[in-house]
């Protein structure tokens, strides 16, 4: 594994909590990046609290900030970062910000976990989609959907793993060469399809990881999983099993940590949404031991 990068991650902050840039930044600098923060929203908690109160960014004051940077020649980035995202009016300012990043480094690798929903539920505004299908899929360089939004961005609906590496194909075909979808559940069990396609044209090689479903909900592991896929796809850029390998061994230590923990206190797992033990969890981030293997097609 060799060099590092300087990553602008555009996600939501909160105060208390690990969701968004709260989960994507620490694993991000533990691997050896240096990451530059935006946060799109500031919140106290994440929304799956009964209450949030705080504030969010809009495009305008985005773009604020990117000409801030490009005053004083800053805005050299080696890849962008961008998950959660709320309105088709800042969605539009970050492709203004991937064009302006690509004027200044044409490398620029663009990862986009296209968030829109799970379970069949949108937690976007239904306009978003048509945005994230037709200009931002075509300049993003890897692509983390889950189940629901690969289905959103396909428009077929995915059953099977056989369904999976077809939307995968679907994907490449409109732009990104690393398509990763993090989770489709089956019968229970959840399965990782990953897809790289080395060279434009030619089939993708693709692989599966299988992983148990932990009877809990966790919050922020979507956010998680595609920080840390970044982190160590850089590292071994021509090869997507390892990287997914890397990543989700990671995330399953922690996973398994914050159950422990949850249950040590007292608690029911099955009873609320847990917040991910992450800073407890950093030797599991940065020399995670493989636990999970892929299987190649
Ligand atoms: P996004 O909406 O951000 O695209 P997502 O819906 O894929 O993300 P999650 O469903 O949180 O995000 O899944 C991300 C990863 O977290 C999965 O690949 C899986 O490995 C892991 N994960 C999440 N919940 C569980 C669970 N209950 N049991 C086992 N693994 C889990
Ligand atoms: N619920 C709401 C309202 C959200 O905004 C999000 C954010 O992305 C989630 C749930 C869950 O996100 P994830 O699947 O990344 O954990
Ligand atoms: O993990 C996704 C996420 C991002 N941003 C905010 C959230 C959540 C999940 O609940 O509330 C503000």
């Amino acid at each position: 594994p060799s060099e590092t990068g300087r990553v602008l991650s555009i996600q939501s902050h909160t105060v208390q909590g690990y969701v968004g840039n709260k989960s994507a930044v620490f694993p991000l600098q533990l691997l050896g990046y240096d990451v530059d923060p935006i946060n799109s929203v500031q919140f106290s908690n994440h929304t799956g609290y009964p209450t949030f109160k705080g504030q969010v960014l809009n495009g305008q004051q985005l773009w604020e900030l990117i000409e801030g940077l490009e005053g004083n020649d800053l805005l050299y980035y080696t890849h962008l970062l961008t998950g959660y995202i709320g309105s088709v009016s800042f969605l539009d300012t970050v492709l203004e910000v991937v064009s302006k990043l690509r004027s200044v480094n044409p490398k620029l690798i663009y990862v986009c976990d296209p968030v829109m929903g799970d379970e069949g539920k949108l937690y976007v505004p239904q306009e978003l989609i048509s945005v994230y299908r037709e200009r931002v899929v075509p300049v993003a360089s890897m692509l983390t959907p889950n189940q629901f939004e690969a289905e959103l961005l396909t428009g077929f609906r995915i059953q099977s793993e056989d369904d999976g590496r077809k939307a995968c194909n679907f994907l490449h075909e409109a732009g990104p060469s690393k398509v990763v979808i993090t989770s489709i559940n089956i019968d229970g069990t959840l399965l990782l399809i990953g897809s790289h396609e080395k060279e434009k044209g030619k089939p993708p090689k693709q692989f599966k990881i299988v992983i148990p479903k932990i009877p809990a909900y966790f919050t922020g592991t979507g956010d998680l999983m595609t920080a840390l896929l970044l982190g160590w796809s850089n590292k071994y850029p021509d090869n997507l099993e390892i990287t997914a390998e890397l990543a989700v061994s990671s995330l399953q230590a922690l996973l398994q940590r914050t159950l422990n923990d949850y249950k040590s206190a007292g608690h029911d797992p099955r009873s609320t949404s847990l917040e991910i033990r992450l800073i407890q969890s950093q030797d599991d981030i940065r020399s995670p031991e493989i636990t999970f293997k892929a299987e190649i097609y």
